[in-house]
């Protein structure tokens, strides 16, 4: 690698950092079932240890996103505990879910719900998350609706759309000056005929209608199948209205599978329409990377190491896209020489370069084989394993 690529890749990974979420930790499964692993966090304390692992080893992930009825039970209550536990471990709490689709009063939506008094419970509940936010100096909120319908004629799409702009305003309006309001979009499930937040078209006409400081944010695994989600993330970048991102892969739906595991091109492409944009404005752009998977077979803690690791390669390898070279080939419609300039970069193996660089900061060379010796994973499989044996649940 020439000097010049090695100091690209090396900015690249001296400013790249990725939010990853508690419930990455946690037992989690699929809809038929849990397969429950000995060494899962269940309380908030072994989630902020886990991450706080994760951290250790790549310094790539300082804060943790935080899901307000899994990690704060008692609410504004929990904020004092998690301000310990940031302080304990040394990660910092980072965006705010709340949560609106687990309680049995949701059944029928939250804020799309035809009861007032549900609506305004959800409400609510979003006001007290955002309090929270403040409590912890989180900046973003991150809204993901489970809203939506099952069958054709049980929904009356337009009020619904009223009511969600009604209470996202008002959610807006409880946000201190630095504050983030994130909406979140997904084109079907839980429901599987209508969901009220379905595309970034709609996410964006909420957040515009909420204020100034809400964004959408994109969850890499919330698009159908041959969606082109990069030219999604340029508008988006091009409106001022990317918020962040909930980064996974998939194959078929949803899948929330490892980042990069199935296609890490795509993922490539995504960080390269962010650096183009930045490389143009000479700004960085205010975009929150954040991780959304929780794994049902791999184990968790490896599996997030796997996945920041993979981030922070393909990040490197769209930083070696030289841009103005890009440019000409485009303007002269040298269409091989614009794509290979893609290819080239894509095909770079920049893992000495962040082998240095890991190093040269004093994390280990080799993040997963210093997990794997740490012996970390024993201590906490002895610690959790009789307690996670006997909690093994059922969806049926
Ligand atoms: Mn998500």
């Amino acid at each position: 690698m020439d000097s010049r690529k090695a100091e690209r890749v090396y900015g690249a990974l001296e400013r790249f950092a990725i939010e990853i979420p508690s419930w990455g930790f946690a037992n989690t499964g699929t809809r038929f079932g849990k397969f429950s692993q000995p060494a899962a966090a269940a309380t908030i304390e072994e989630k902020f240890s886990d991450a706080s692992q994760v951290h250790r080893l790549t310094g790539i992930c300082p804060s943790i996103a935080l899901h307000v009825q899994w990690d704060l039970p008692a609410g504004l209550q929990s904020v004092g505990e998690i301000q310990r536990l940031a302080r304990v471990y040394g990660m910092q709490p980072g965006s705010i879910n709340p949560n609106l689709f687990q309680d049995q009063r949701y059944k029928y939506g939250s804020f799309g719900n035809a009861d007032k008094s549900i609506r305004d419970m959800a409400l609510r509940h979003t006001k007290d998350s955002i309090e929270i936010a403040r409590g912890l100096h989180s900046r973003d909120i991150s809204m993901w609706f489970a809203d939506g319908s099952n069958y054709p004629g049980t929904a009356n799409i337009r009020q619904r759309k009223r009511w969600f702009e009604h209470n996202l305003r008002a959610c807006h309006a409880e946000l201190s000056a630095g504050q983030r309001l994130f909406i979140e979009y997904k084109p079907f499930e839980p429901a599987f005929y209508h969901t009220d937040i379905a595309d970034w078209g709609m996410a964006l006409l909420l957040a515009r209608s909420a204020g100034p400081q809400a964004k959408v944010l994109v969850d890499t695994g919330h698009h159908y199948l041959a969606q082109n989600i990069e030219q999604i993330v340029a508008w988006l970048l091009s409106e001022e209205m990317l918020g962040g991102f909930h980064f996974n892969d998939r194959r078929y739906a949803d899948d929330d599978l490892t980042l990069g595991s199935i296609d890490p091109y795509q993922v490539f492409r995504i960080f390269h329409e962010i650096l183009y944009f930045e490389e143009e404005r000479d700004q960085r752009a205010d975009i929150a990377f954040m991780i959304d998977q929780s794994h049902n077979l791999k184990g968790k803690i490896e599996a997030m190491i796997q996945t920041v690791t993979m981030a922070q390669m393909i990040f490197c390898k769209a930083a070696l896209v030289d841009n103005a070279s890009l440019a000409e080939a485009r303007d002269k419609c040298d269409l091989v020489g614009a794509e290979s300039l893609f290819q080239d970069a894509f095909a770079t193996d920049v893992r000495p370069a962040i082998e240095e660089w890991r190093d040269s900061k004093g994390y280990p060379r080799d993040p997963m084989m210093a997990f794997r010796e740490s012996g970390y994973l024993n201590r906490i499989t002895n610690e959790r394993a009789e307690r996670n044996a006997g909690s093994v649940s059922s969806y049926a």
